[in-house]
């Protein structure tokens, strides 16, 4: 597997982001590399998507729709409305193309770390979350939560981010990006079905054949 050189992308990442931008990019890479120590993802390669994930968030908005339209990376009717969504995709395509980041799942990890998507890879959700409770974000609502259960049940802690930012967007009047919807829509029923009993319908017999006897 292929190793990046980490102090050399951080050397080149400086150069493209504000100082603010460039310390909560060190912050996600952190916060995405304890979660990776947690949840059994990839160390290194969880820290380069951490690092890189906002990599495009400082181009001007109508350069990111143009470089966009450059590229042939796709733009949404929402997303050329609200042009700053388009940092993940390009993000993506800047990190394999000027950082020479060629792993799928780092790029994927990348490319919707706004939004989510349903059924996100392990890095995808970690990235999703460290960029959310990294420690310098101090505004949303149920930050406390969100980090501690962040470290139990990745899956829940992606549906509460997920309900908190719509409810944060409707409230303010931004217009959804349907796969923001589409995202707390599929961890919303995860969720629940994890939390379901397991078998209620089975017969009680079925559920205790096999179990030992009683010890009397
Ligand atoms: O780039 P960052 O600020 O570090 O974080 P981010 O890429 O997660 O962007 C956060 C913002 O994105 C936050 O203000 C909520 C917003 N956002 C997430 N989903 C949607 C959205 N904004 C709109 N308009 N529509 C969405 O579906
Ligand atoms: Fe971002
Ligand atoms: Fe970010």
């Amino acid at each position: 597997m292929k190793t990046y050189n980490i102090p050399k992308l951080e050397k080149k990442l400086r150069k493209e982001l504000d100082p603010e931008r460039y310390r909560h990019s060190l912050a996600v890479m952190y916060t995405g590399a304890a979660l990776a120590m947690r949840h059994g993802a990839d160390l290194h390669r969880t820290q380069v998507a951490g690092l890189l994930h906002d990599c495009a968030k400082c181009i001007p908005n109508d350069k990111k729709i143009r470089l966009c339209e450059k590229y042939g990376i796709e733009v949404t009717r929402t997303e050329k409305e609200n042009p700053f969504l388009l940092h993940s995709k390009l993000g993506a395509w800047m990190a394999k193309e000027k950082y020479g980041v060629d792993d799928e799942e780092i790029l994927g990890a990348i490319a919707w770390h706004t939004t989510g998507r349903p059924g996100m890879t392990l890095m995808e959700e970690i990235i999703f979350l460290a960029d959310y409770i990294e420690p310098m974000r101090q505004k949303a609502q149920n930050l406390d939560v969100i980090r501690k259960q962040a470290f139990i049940d990745l899956d829940r802690a992606v549906m509460m981010t997920l309900r908190d930012t719509l409810q944060y967007l409707k409230s303010g009047d931004s217009e959804l990006d349907e796969n923001t919807e589409l995202s707390y829509y599929y961890y919303s029923e995860l969720c629940d079905h994890k939390s379901a009993p397991k078998s209620k319908s089975a017969p009680a017999e079925t559920e205790i054949a096999g179990a030992p006897a009683p010890v009397h």
